[in-house]
């Protein structure tokens, strides 16, 4: 009865790691997403769900239940594609875990154990979304949010937390080095980004200061700051270089995704923006550009979503939820767009440097009103005379 139940796991696993992915039949030019999720709760390896000796175990049951995998960060690392996935324990506890494919598509796998993340003074009640930067200073960066307790919440309230940017470096993506907490003067940040090379012989830091936990409050937008040393990551001044604007997809907040990637144009960014629906909160993917020479300025902007959950996509613990903190940029050009749906799961969806740079540069920018929109259908219309 014991070896049956295990072995049947075993089995599921070995099915669902071997799953080879394919390209989805529609696509809109810009990207193709992948048919299968590459990352999911049945990834997660044997021996970290179940007591594998018989003695400890005899009916075989698992003993730690996982609940998602989803919001990781990516890295192309000696010839590898990785990902820093946020896994979710059946107790709601978020850690971080390397899986690795040889494609970027399918065949991902966890290494043998979750990252282990030193502490500060203050532990981390909770990790997650944690984007990977290569910098040009040599060092690794992990970036993600770490969440406590709110200190001065009165007893009864169980939920307020305190949300800031922890941060740790690595070589080996083994050993992390834990610096102290983002140090800024407001309030809470989610969404912490570190810029990919030094400006001005500064490190720079994509922020999204908040003043509630889960409202942004008159806080929010994307903030642009610096930083001298990350052994102080101390950020004096936030400038905010991508605000949330009424009835657009990033009405309510919005965040930076994943660390910038450098083009001929300029740095593209991949973004989430949040409204408000009857249905609760609906998360979106959107591009915009920044000038190479300045990037504090915003060149360009696509007006709405990028990508937004479909089909599957839409379900899951928390839904109408698409967030991306991690892609790759291969040497051929190619762009892994590494997502997760409603707090659940992992996707791919690829592209290349040159649609992307097109699909920000060339697409219609948002007018902001109903009749602005009409205009710019008509306009294309009107320009595709004779063609249709
Ligand atoms: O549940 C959706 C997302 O909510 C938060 O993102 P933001 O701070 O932008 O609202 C994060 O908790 C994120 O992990 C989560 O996917």
């Amino acid at each position: 009865m014991s070896i049956n139940t295990i072995d049947k796991a075993k089995k599921h696993y070995a099915k669902t790691v071997r799953r080879k992915n394919k390209p989805a039949k529609l696509s809109n030019g810009i990207y193709t997403r992948y048919k299968y999720p590459i990352v999911t709760a049945s990834h997660i390896p044997i021996h970290w769900r179940y007591d594998l000796n018989p003695e400890t175990n005899p009916d075989g049951i698992e003993r730690i239940g996982f609940n998602a995998t989803f919001n990781a960060g990516a890295l192309k690392w000696n010839g590898k594609y990785i990902i820093c996935v946020r896994v979710e324990g059946n107790d709601r506890k978020s850690f971080f875990a390397i899986a690795e494919s040889a494609n970027g598509i399918d065949g991902f796998e966890f290494w043998d154990k979750p990252c282990v993340i030193p502490q500060t003074e203050i532990p981390d009640t909770n990790v997650y979304d944690m984007r990977l930067i290569q910098h040009e200073d040599g060092w690794i960066y992990g970036i993600f949010c770490t969440e406590r307790k709110d200190p001065n919440a009165p007893s009864e309230d169980t939920s307020s937390a305190i949300a800031n940017a922890g941060i740790v470096r690595t070589k080996d993506l083994i050993n992390w080095e834990r610096l102290p907490d983002l140090i800024s003067t407001t309030g809470q940040q989610r969404n912490v980004v570190l810029h990919p090379e030094f400006v001005n012989g500064k490190y720079a830091v994509y922020t999204r200061p908040q003043d509630g936990f889960i409202s942004v409050g008159n806080g929010g937008g994307i903030g642009l700051g610096f930083i001298d040393d990350m052994l102080n990551p101390e950020v004096k001044h936030e400038k905010i270089i991508n605000n949330k604007i009424y009835h657009t997809v990033f009405e309510l907040k919005n965040g930076l995704g994943p660390a910038p990637i450098k083009t001929e144009k300029g740095w593209l960014h991949l973004a989430h923006g949040v409204r408000n629906t009857a249905a609760g909160l609906r998360y979106t993917l959107y591009m915009f550009m920044t000038d190479l020479n300045d990037i504090s300025k915003v060149t360009h902007q696509p007006a709405g979503h990028f990508m937004a959950p479909l089909n599957k996509e839409r379900l899951g613990d928390v839904s109408n939820v698409l967030f991306s903190n991690g892609w790759i940029e291969d040497n051929d050009g190619t762009v892994y767009i590494y997502y997760a749906s409603s707090d659940t799961r992992m996707h791919v969806a690829v592209s290349s440097i040159d649609l992307l740079v097109d699909y920000v540069i060339n697409s219609p920018k948002d007018g902001y009103t109903s009749a602005s929109s009409v205009d710019t259908i008509i306009n294309l219309i009107d320009n595709n005379k004779g063609l249709y």
